[in-house]
Parts: C-alpha cells; sequence; structure tokens
C-alpha cells in the first residue's frame, strides 16, 4: 500500500468519502498487482481531483472537467497502461459533459471515477448537474429547480461498455467494483455516491446507508439496466449494472490507420 502513497497527507475535510475512494483504489492496485509505474490517473480541479497530489502513480492534473479526454490520449498514445480519470460531478459532467459523452461513445478502454457529492464542493456548496431537485445551495438560495442529471443513465443512453454505482460505506463491494472496472477492456464509468459532509448536510452519509441496495448481477440489455439502475427517494441501487466488451477505440485506430 505504501507504494501508491505520496509523501503528502490529504488535506480533505475529516470524514470526506475521498479518503475512501483513494484506500479502495490503492486496494484494487495492489490485487491487480500493478506498480505505479504502470498506472496513469488523470485528474482535473476540485477536492476529489486533488487526489493526484496523494495517490502515487504516474499522473496529469488538467484543467476542469478535461480528465477524460487527457486519459483517452494517454491511452492512444501507450495502449500498455492502465488510464484511469478521476473527478467530481461538477467538472465530469458539467465542465467535460461533452468529453465523457463521446468518449463512450468511442469506447477509450479507460475507467472513469465520477466521485459524486452533488455539489462544486471546492468552491465551497454551488449547485452541480446531479444537485437533487429543491437542494438550497449558494447558487440555488429557492432550492434548484433544474432536473439533476444521472450519471449511470447517461452513461449507458452514450454508450458505455461498463457502468456502475458503488457506495465508500460499502467497503468491500466499493474495492470490488474498482477491481472489475479496471479489468474491464473498454469504457467504464463507475458513479461513486461520495457525501460531501461539509455541503450536503441533507444527503450525508448515514442516508445513503440506509438506502443502498446491492443489485447481484450485471443486465443482458443497456434497456434492462437503466430499470434496475433508476433511482428513487428510498432506493439507490448499486452494483454493475452493465458490462458487455466491444472493439475499443485504439484498436479501431490501429485497425483503420496503422501504426504511427
Ligand atoms: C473551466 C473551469 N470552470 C470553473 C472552475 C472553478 N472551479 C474550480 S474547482 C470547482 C468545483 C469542482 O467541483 P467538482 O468537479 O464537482 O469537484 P468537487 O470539488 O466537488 O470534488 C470549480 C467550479 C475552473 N477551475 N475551471
Ligand atoms: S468540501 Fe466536501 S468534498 Fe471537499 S474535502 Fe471537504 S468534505 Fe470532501
Amino acid at each position: 500500500m505504501e507504494n501508491y502513497k505520496t509523501s503528502c497527507f490529504p488535506t480533505w475535510c475529516p470524514g470526506c468519502a475521498n479518503f475512501a475512494v483513494m484506500t479502495a483504489l490503492q486496494n484494487a492496485f495492489l490485487a491487480l498487482n500493478l506498480k505505479p509505474q504502470e498506472i496513469i490517473c488523470s485528474y482535473d480541479i476540485g477536492c476529489g481531483a486533488n487526489m493526484g497530489n496523494f495517490l502515487k502513480t504516474s499522473a496529469f492534473l488538467g484543467l476542469h472537467g478535461r480528465s477524460v479526454p487527457l486519459a483517452a490520449g494517454a491511452k492512444m498514445a501507450n495502449p500498455d497502461l492502465t488510464v484511469l480519470a478521476i473527478g467530481g460531478d461538477g467538472g465530469q459532467l458539467g465542465e467535460g459533459g461533452n468529453h465523457l459523452i463521446h468518449a463512450a461513445r468511442r469506447n477509450d478502454d479507460i475507467t472513469v471515477i465520477i466521485l459524486n457529492n452533488f455539489f462544486f464542493s471546492l468552491t465551497t456548496g454551488q449547485a452541480s448537474p446531479t444537485t437533487p431537485l429543491g437542494i438550497v445551495s449558494k447558487t440555488t438560495p429557492e432550492g434548484s429547480g433544474v432536473l439533476p442529471l444521472d450519471i449511470v443513465n447517461l452513461s449507458l443512453v452514450a454508450g458505455a461498455s461498463f457502468v456502475a454505482r458503488t457506495f465508500p460505506g460499502k467497503a468491500e463491494h466499493f474495492t470490488g467494483v474498482i477491481t472489475k472496472a479496471i479489468k474491464h477492456k473498454g469504457f467504464s464509468v463507475i458513479e461513486v455516491i461520495s457525501p460531501c459532509v461539509t455541503f450536503s448536510k441533507e444527503y450525508n452519509f448515514a442516508y445513503y446507508l440506509q438506502r443502498v441496495k446491492e443489485v447481484k448481477t450485471s443486465c443482458e440489455t443497456a434497456d434492462e439496466a437503466l430499470k434496475c439502475a433508476r433511482m428513487a427517494k428510498d432506493n439507490v441501487p448499486i452494483g454493475i449494472f452493465y458490462q458487455l466488451e466491444r472493439e475499443v477505440f485504439h484498436k479501431l485506430m490501429l485497425k483503420q490507420v496503422g501504426s504511427p
């Protein structure tokens, strides 16, 4: 585990879900016997993205919302690397929403980890694309009136070949899903429900612990997965909803244009 730690201690608030996320990633790397230099993680800007300072792998910290295209480029340049793109719901679905959709269509062979805390947290709690209806935040003092995006649904519709949701409060599930997503050949999206202890007063750990329900088997079709992953007020399904390998983008390009 020590091999995957830098000398910087995380600056996250005590109790932040990002601590558990980083430990799960370290456990997954260890289980897969990956050396830090065999992995590249790309990050953007935000509390979650600050992980690039604490998790020891090769890394690139880019602009907000741009972790996915950086990861896609790294995989294209060196397909032997294990490539992850890590960032918050604000960056991955707001500034970077277009990148997520088109990388899913292409089936870039990367693992995208979306740390969904339902807010732009680093900038102190503004509403993000996943903020639930009615939630009061700095930018929605009367309560958010804008429909939230569902990360799992969006990824399925865009064509992601591995789609999962997990929760750090269920440590074994969490590490298992991350390990399988990294092993999957193709575009994997993991929505990590990671409540922000500082700005998400209502949707906190206790709220999700009571509501998460594990879905045991993945669905045969994306249509079925859409139904099985749907969140309701008292039901937050977690699990691998869909997994189907198809040709990855760098192999398609090699076939069509040959090696450089
Ligand atoms: C293009 C761009 N837009 C806005 C910002 C300002 N900004 C920096 S961090 C941040 C919030 C990050 O939120 P999120 O991506 O959800 O990550 P979190 O901090 O919640 O983990 C924002 C809006 C920026 N740096 N660049
Ligand atoms: S503000 Fe929220 S997301 Fe950011 S470090 Fe603190 S608890 Fe974590």
